[in-house]
């Protein structure tokens, strides 16, 4: 697939990695590199070969937000009706996919590390909504799930007070699953990667999305969602094969159906 504004790559059996590929903007998001990621994202998530994606920029950059030349002469209406503002595409991804990010992860950039499914950051990360510094507010997600991973006084003062989280303020808050040396983070995001291309992909596909039922549901209803996909696991033949190897103490051979 010919993409002007990413690449793409398959670093590791299983493994696609999508490049925010925008250097002079610090891959500031405009529509067409939002579209490009999606579509990757969407088409590692058709490929039978790949078990986990991931997502990353430069090593100076994540991406510093969405495109501030490009919003600037947009109103209202123009934002309703552009297929940048459509980032549910990312959510319906059904495999898991893992930011690995440094530099500026700021508005938009972090917005799209929160919809990932695991972050590990370089030491350099810096995480900020500074939406509020051009006279907006975050529109991707900002003020709800950076709430629900940090809590309200730590979000206020990002959102507020415009003030970006170091990587190790971001990993004690629960932002982030961990931090790397810069010369480290992408490698250890794809060990990583490839440690969850391994499994048995139909069981990642249902926990991951179980989990992300459970910022949505109530604990109930969440329980029942995950008990109807636990009784779904038991309908693939990777269950049959997974139990059997444990009994006859040998490496289960997935089939990941
Ligand atoms: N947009 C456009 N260009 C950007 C940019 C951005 N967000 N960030 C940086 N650049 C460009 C700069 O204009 C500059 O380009 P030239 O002037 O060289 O042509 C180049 O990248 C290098 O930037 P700087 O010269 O500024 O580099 P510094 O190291 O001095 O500063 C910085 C780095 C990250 C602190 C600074 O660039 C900065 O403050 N950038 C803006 C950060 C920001 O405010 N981000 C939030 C934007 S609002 C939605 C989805 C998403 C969003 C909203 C809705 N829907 C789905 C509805 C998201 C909104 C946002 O993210």
């Amino acid at each position: 697939m010919p993409y002007e504004m990413i690449l793409t790559e398959t670093p590791a059996p299983g493994v696609g990695l999508a490049r925010l590929n925008r250097p002079q903007a610090l891959n500031a998001l405009n529509s067409q590199i939002t579209r490009e990621i999606f579509d990757a994202l969407e088409a590692f998530d058709r490929d039978d070969s790949i078990g986990c994606i991931i997502l990353t920029g430069s090593d100076k950059a994540f991406a510093a937000g969405a495109d501030i030349k490009q919003m600037a002469d947009t109103d209202a209406v123009g934002m309703m009706g552009d297929d940048f503002t459509d980032w549910s595409r990312m959510s319906r991804v059904g495999k898991p996919i893992i930011a690995a990010v440094s530099g500026w992860v700021l508005g938009g950039g972090c917005e799209m590390a929160m919809m990932c499914d695991l972050i590990v950051a370089s030491e350099t990360a810096k995480f900020g909504q500074p939406e509020i510094s051009i006279g907006i507010i975050p529109g991707a997600g900002g003020t709800q799930r950076l709430t629900r991973a940090v809590g309200k006084a730590v979000a206020m003062e990002v959102m507020l007070g415009s003030r970006n989280l170091t990587a190790l303020e971001a990993q004690t808050a629960g932002l982030v699953n961990w931090v790397a040396p810069v010369e480290t983070y992408l490698d250890e995001a794809i060990q990583l990667a490839s440690k969850i291309a391994e499994m048995p992909r139909v069981a990642v596909r249902l926990i991951k999305d179980a989990v992300n039922k459970a910022e949505e549901l109530p604990l109930s209803a969440g329980l029942d969602y995950e008990k109807r996909n636990f009784y779904l696991a038991f309908a693939t033949e990777d269950k049959t094969e997974g139990m059997t190897a444990f009994v006859e103490k040998r490496k289960p051979q997935w089939k990941h159906r």
